[in-house]
């Protein structure tokens, strides 16, 4: 009897092996309370939907294919118009810095801190990063940086470091404001975030306004918001200058050629204007050396190609401010400039930029196109980092 049980249950373990893999399907089949037409038809379908699917993606990806090609034919020619200024051969424009992004896309976001002490007056605006940016360059990415200013008194114009080729920038930087709390409550935040490009103007992604007197300052603020269109009416445009850099350590001579302006405003309706530049070094808060291109008769677009050199040392090269202005030989009346910037190691953003390019590469002329600033907002910056310098000066002396 022993043999017997034991056996039984061996052979049957052996036969479900071995039949197992052949009749699986059509047991698997016949367990199915359908007739085996019906299965072959679900599975026909089944197929069918997979086949639907993959056509529809492959007819997807031809579209948007013929689209980016579309857009790419698009920047080809833009580039054409741009290639037919005068300075062609001096600057060419970087092709990713053509405009690229669309109307309807989003703007992206910002993350900013607030913090006001009542005791100090003084207010800290904290940039700490940004998201999802609008792409402003051809490559899909775009170079922000933020500017940072309070209206109505437009004194300091803040700017953080560029950030190249990037839609997530990391900013972390603060900017120190001196203002009374009465007048904070009739002050309103700007903070703009641009996109940079060496060789035309900086495109505006979108900004913020913040009405002070809204904020409760009994609290660090700290959040993230979406960026709206800039408004227009405020965006003051003075215009555009280029100039070229080259500083030679061995012979301690600067060299500034300023090439063109363009896009001049107007200095008075119907008049015109008679353009010409000042180019000015200042040491030590002091007016040092000045130089001025000839005047250009009625346009808003004069062309120099005028070169300026000055003897300048490589331990003053670290201090000094070079101030270049724009201004309008008609109006004799007028003290204030067309517009101004300024360049040295203390300057900021794009200014600082171009001034870092020429030391780093002595010798070679580095071109650049900035944008001019009114002269009140330089001149304010010029004179606030002087009063800030002087506790510095005196402990020196
Ligand atoms: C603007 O500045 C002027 C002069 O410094 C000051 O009298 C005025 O109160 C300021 N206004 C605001 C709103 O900050
Ligand atoms: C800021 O908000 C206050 C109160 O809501 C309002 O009276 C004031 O006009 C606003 N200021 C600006 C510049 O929008
Ligand atoms: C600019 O001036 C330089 C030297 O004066 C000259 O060699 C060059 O041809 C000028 N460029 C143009 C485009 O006029
Ligand atoms: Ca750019």
């Amino acid at each position: 009897m022993t043999p017997r049980p034991t056996l039984k249950p061996t052979k049957t373990l052996h036969t479900n092996t071995t039949t197992a893999a052949p009749g699986f399907l059509p047991s698997l089949l016949d367990r199915i309370p359908l007739p085996r037409w019906a299965i072959y038809a679900i599975f026909a379908a089944i197929i069918l939907v997979i086949l639907i699917c993959v056509i529809c993606c492959c007819v997807k990806c031809c579209c948007k294919g013929k689209k980016n090609r579309k857009k790419k034919l698009d920047q080809k020619i833009s580039m054409k118009g741009i290639s037919g200024t005068t300075t062609a051969a001096l600057v060419q424009p970087e092709t990713e810095d053509l405009e690229y992004g669309s109307a309807d896309q989003q703007r992206g976001k910002l993350q900013y801190s607030l913090e006001f002490s009542s005791s100090t007056s003084e207010l800290t605006v904290g940039i700490k990063e940004a998201a999802a940016l609008k792409a402003m360059d051809s490559g899909g990415t775009s170079d922000p940086y933020v500017k940072v200013y309070i209206l109505p008194n437009k004194s300091k114009t803040f700017e953080t470091k560029v950030f190249r080729k990037t839609l997530n920038p990391v900013f972390n930087e603060h900017f120190k404001y001196q203002i009374p709390q009465k007048e904070l409550t009739e002050s309103t935040l700007v903070m703009q975030v641009y996109d940079f490009n060496r060789f035309s103007k900086h495109d505006i992604i979108g900004e913020i306004r913040l009405n002070l007197s809204t904020v409760d300052w009994n609290h660090v603020i700290e959040e993230w918001r979406d960026l709206s269109e800039a408004s227009k009416h405020e965006q003051e445009h003075l215009g555009e200058i280029c100039f070229s850099l080259r500083y030679v350590p061995a012979s301690s001579k600067l060299t500034v050629i300023i090439l063109e302006a363009k896009n001049l405003k107007r200095m008075d309706q119907g008049g015109s204007s008679d353009p010409y530049v000042k180019v000015q070094l200042i040491l030590d808060k002091k007016k040092w050396k000045k130089k001025k291109t000839s005047v250009k008769k009625r346009t808003l677009n004069p062309y120099f190609n005028e070169s300026f050199t000055f003897e300048v040392s490589f331990e003053q090269i670290q201090k000094v401010q070079l101030v270049i202005s724009v201004w309008d030989h008609d109006k004799m009346s007028r003290n204030d400039a067309i517009g101004k910037i300024y360049l040295g190691c203390d300057a900021t953003g794009n200014q600082l930029r171009h001034w870092a390019d020429m030391l780093s590469n002595p010798r070679k002329p580095v071109a650049q196109w900035h944008t001019l600033l009114s002269s009140e907002q330089v001149d304010t910056t010029l004179a606030l980092k002087h009063t800030l310098k002087i506790p510095f000066t005196n402990k020196a002396f």
